[in-house]
């Protein structure tokens, strides 16, 4: 039923269809031969709030695996995050990726 017909008095109610989830997005550090250990860690903990022993275990994935997750966001939260990673990662003149995809 449209909304502008909804009796008046009546419970608003949506359909399935038209209520929707927010949309969540995963963010993904990838891996490369040049951004330093210590880098990894300290962005780890410092955008994505990891305890020392958490963002070591998960750059040490990535450093193995070739990639891995960080975290799982809103779509503004993840992409603020990814941007704040790449500024980091350039001020420090690192080539540190990250990226996110829909989860
Ligand atoms: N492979 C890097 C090194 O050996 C460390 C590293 C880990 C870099 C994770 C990026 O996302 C990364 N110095």
């Amino acid at each position: 039923m449209a909304k502008d017909t909804q009796p008046a008095g009546e419970l608003l109610t949506r359909s399935e269809e038209q209520v929707k989830e927010p949309e969540e997005y995963r963010v993904l550090l990838l891996n490369d031969d040049y951004t330093t250990m210590e880098f990894v860690v300290s962005v780890l903990m410092t955008v994505f709030h990891k305890s020392l022993p958490d963002a070591t275990k998960i750059m040490l994935d990535v450093h193995k695996k070739g990639k891995g997750m960080v975290g799982v966001f809103s779509y503004d939260i993840a992409a603020t995050k990814v941007s704040q990673v790449h500024q980091l990662a350039r001020q420090n003149g690192f080539p540190l990726k990250c990226t996110m995809e829909k989860a």
